[in-house]
């Protein structure tokens, strides 16, 4: 059977409400949803000239200044429970010299050991989205308008503790120098087993990723590939060391490969085994990211950073 992704229009009133695209994304039966020009070109644009003039982000044809440089999150890299130990999710053979990921926003999968202190950091970082926008596109918003659509039945609301304080909205995240997501999982619960977060009642997370910029080289650009392929246990040995494809080839894994343009938002299920090639191009790749917790019978949809 044809594994593809679903694309719906943001305009469009009809869409989903005969279908729960979230519930098919939670069950694997699709590999993601697309909503094509969620945002305009330029308007990517303008919000690309609003982070470097901010200095939040930095211009990839000159030299990466130091702070970035100190600030660069490795490849790979989250952290399990109070842990304050960085994990890799793989081994890292590669010369991350020039690889720089640089994060505006709070993530909880880096920051999350230190309850008090990621809950703070996204307390600022939700101050920062405030305004950041002021004047242009709010790409957050836009992006939970697309995953309203896709769980019409559902509150969407920004993941909260128990005591109302907010985790980070969303994230934006920008990867230079070829900076490359391996195959990998992302779970609060299976793999980070934050147990001392409410997004951990969730029983499915996903993503939602608005892409602001490509990078390309020599006419490919970076891209996701979402493999058919929940984690499990047994996956994890072969994502370790980097040969998940011996793993897909041996089990005829089918994998769909989502190619975006800026603009471009989708959604996935982070428990499927996917991965972002990276292309050292001249430009960076930079996207809104954002996870999300979802349960069938859950009135609420959890967002966070
Ligand atoms: O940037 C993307 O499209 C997805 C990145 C990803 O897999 C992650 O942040 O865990
Ligand atoms: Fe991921």
């Amino acid at each position: 059977m044809n594994w593809n992704a679903v694309e719906v229009d943001l305009r469009d009133n009809e869409c989903s409400q005969d279908r729960s695209l979230i519930g098919e994304l939670s069950r694997g039966d699709i590999p993601a949803t697309i909503f094509r020009r969620a945002i305009g070109r330029a308007d990517c644009e303008a919000i690309m000239e609003r982070l470097v003039e901010r200095e939040l982000l930095f211009d990839a044809k000159k030299d990466v200044p130091l702070r970035f440089r100190e600030e660069s999150i490795p490849e790979g890299h989250y952290r399990e429970g109070k842990s304050d130990k960085s994990l890799q999710a793989w081994r890292n053979d590669s010369n991350g010299e020039r690889k720089i990921r640089i994060d505006i926003g709070s993530s909880l999968g880096y920051r999350g050991s230190d309850r008090e202190s990621f809950l703070k950091h996204s307390a600022e970082s939700n101050q920062l989205f405030d305004n950041l926008f002021d004047g242009l596109i709010d790409p957050i918003e836009v992006l939970y308008k697309g995953l309203q659509k896709i769980a019409p039945d559902k509150k969407v609301c920004t993941a909260k503790e128990a005591d109302g304080r907010l985790y980070g909205k969303a994230i934006i995240r920008a990867h230079y120098g070829g900076y490359s997501y391996a195959p990998h999982f992302d779970s609060v619960r299976r793999r980070e087993k934050r147990t001392d977060y409410q997004a951990y009642r969730f029983e499915h997370q996903l993503a939602g990723v608005l892409v602001l910029q490509n990078t390309v080289l020599d006419g490919i650009s970076a891209q996701c590939r979402i493999h058919q392929c929940f984690w499990e246990p047994e996956v994890q040995p072969y994502l370790s060391d980097n040969n998940f494809y011996e793993y897909a080839d041996k089990n005829q894994i089918p994998n769909a490969d989502i190619v975006l343009e800026p603009g471009d938002l989708y959604f996935f299920n982070t428990g499927c085994i996917h991965e972002v090639p990276g292309v050292d191009g001249e430009a960076a790749r930079v996207v809104v990211a954002t996870f999300i917790g979802y349960s069938d019978e859950d009135p609420e949809v959890f967002v966070w950073s």
